[in-house]
């Protein structure tokens, strides 16, 4: 018999990456979709469309506020794994929007746990937990899962309360239930107001003269980076053990956002010299002297997190998980995806 998993988020980065990673193990795969005005769907067309897994991939809608969905897309579909990839995901906004993204980044999760508890209690339960909760104590690199909680956003402070309520309800109730406390990770498939992507489409367009510069904001910010389509096959390994546990996805390196900008101009023949600090510190082009990059304001954030380095040894012991992707590689993937698209 298949084994049948449940996604929310499906839309999502690595909600289409983790249900193509399934479908190609065989998994019947569910997935939980929010009515919009427009599409969202792009990132798993090509999946609704292949008339040759009809039988094997499902849509329904839902959302992650509405436990009555929930409820109910859980005693239908009787999951064996359920993969909680929906969240208000990104932290600039989790401040512009604090309330509700401490009800779909944070309660939520709740719901979706009373649900697999009351209706499929022997479900396997993932919880995308994030190197976010770390973030707020000097000295506390690299971040493990015995590294203290500091979160320093609406966001992060909405899945501190996720991660304890999955742990709570595997002490409570005895379920198989799972953080993945997972570090940045990017891919072409990146929503386009996270910082990699917006660089990586900047440089494109810059190529393409439908842009003039780039403008960013904290430069100095330090992020462990890593490949989306790596991260999902560690969410499924964490699902896979003997025993429920929380692991961290990490590549063990770090760069700053600075060092992003300069591997993607790099990879389209542009070193980018840097002149001036703070907010007035301009890239440009070294060789033409052309301004590419600046610095607004408007992009800092009322908190942030300075340097983030994850150490990934737990998962490389137990989950016989590691990275394929590396920094480079990851930028090259991105720059190249984003210039193709423009072509
Ligand atoms: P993403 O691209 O922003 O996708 C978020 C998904 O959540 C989308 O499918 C979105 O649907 C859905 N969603 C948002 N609110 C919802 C609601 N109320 N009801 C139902 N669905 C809702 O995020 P991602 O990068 O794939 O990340 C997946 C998860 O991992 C998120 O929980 C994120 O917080 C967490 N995480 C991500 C990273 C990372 O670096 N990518 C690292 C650590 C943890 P729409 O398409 O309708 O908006
Ligand atoms: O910012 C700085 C910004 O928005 C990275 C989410 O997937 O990963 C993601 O959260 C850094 C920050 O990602 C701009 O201040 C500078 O220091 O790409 P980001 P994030 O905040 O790290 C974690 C692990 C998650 O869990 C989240 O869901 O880049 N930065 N200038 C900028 N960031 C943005 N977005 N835009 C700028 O112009």
């Amino acid at each position: 018999m298949s084994k049948i998993a449940l996604i929310t988020g499906i839309t999502g980065q690595d909600g289409s990456y983790l249900s193509e990673f399934l479908l190609s193990k065989g998994y019947e795969v569910h997935g939980i979709v929010r009515r919009h005005s427009t599409s969202c769907t792009q990132r798993i067309d090509h999946l609704i469309d292949d008339t040759s897994i009809k039988d094997q991939f499902f849509i329904h809608y839902g959302d992650l506020t509405d436990s009555c969905s929930l409820a109910n897309l859980v005693k239908e579909i009787k999951p064996y794994e359920v993969y909680n990839l929906a969240a208000q995901s990104h932290v600039g906004v989790s401040f512009e929007v604090p309330e509700y993204t401490a009800e779909a980044t944070g309660v939520s999760t709740i719901k979706l746990l009373e649900a697999i508890r009351q209706n499929k209690s022997d479900c396997k339960f993932y919880q995308a937990s994030t190197s976010e909760l770390f973030g707020g104590i000097p000295g506390t690199a690299p971040q493990s899962e015995k590294t203290p909680f500091y979160p320093k956003s609406p966001y992060g402070a909405a899945k501190l309360y996720s991660y304890w309520i999955t742990v709570n309800y595997r002490e409570a109730y005895n379920m198989f239930a799972c953080n993945g406390i997972l570090f940045n990770h990017e891919s072409p498939r990146r929503g386009e107001e996270f910082v990699t992507r917006k660089i990586t489409i900047a440089v494109a367009k810059i190529m393409s003269g439908k842009q003039e510069k780039l403008s960013l904001g904290n430069l100095n910010a330090k992020r462990d980076w890593g490949f989306a389509g790596d991260y999902v096959e560690g969410m499924w390994l964490m699902l896979q053990q003997d025993k429920p546990d929380d692991y961290v996805l990490a590549t063990n390196e770090t760069h700053t956002v600075r060092e992003f900008v300069d591997a993607a101009f790099e990879e389209v023949g542009i070193t980018i010299e840097w002149r001036g600090t703070g907010v007035k510190e301009k890239g440009y082009d070294s060789k033409t002297g052309r301004l590419l990059v600046d610095v607004n304001p408007k992009y800092f954030r009322p908190a942030e997190v300075e340097l983030l380095l994850g150490d990934p040894a737990k998962a490389e012991r137990h989950l016989d998980w590691k990275r394929k992707v590396g920094f480079r590689e990851l930028v090259k993937m991105m720059v190249k995806s984003d210039m193709d698209s423009l072509e």
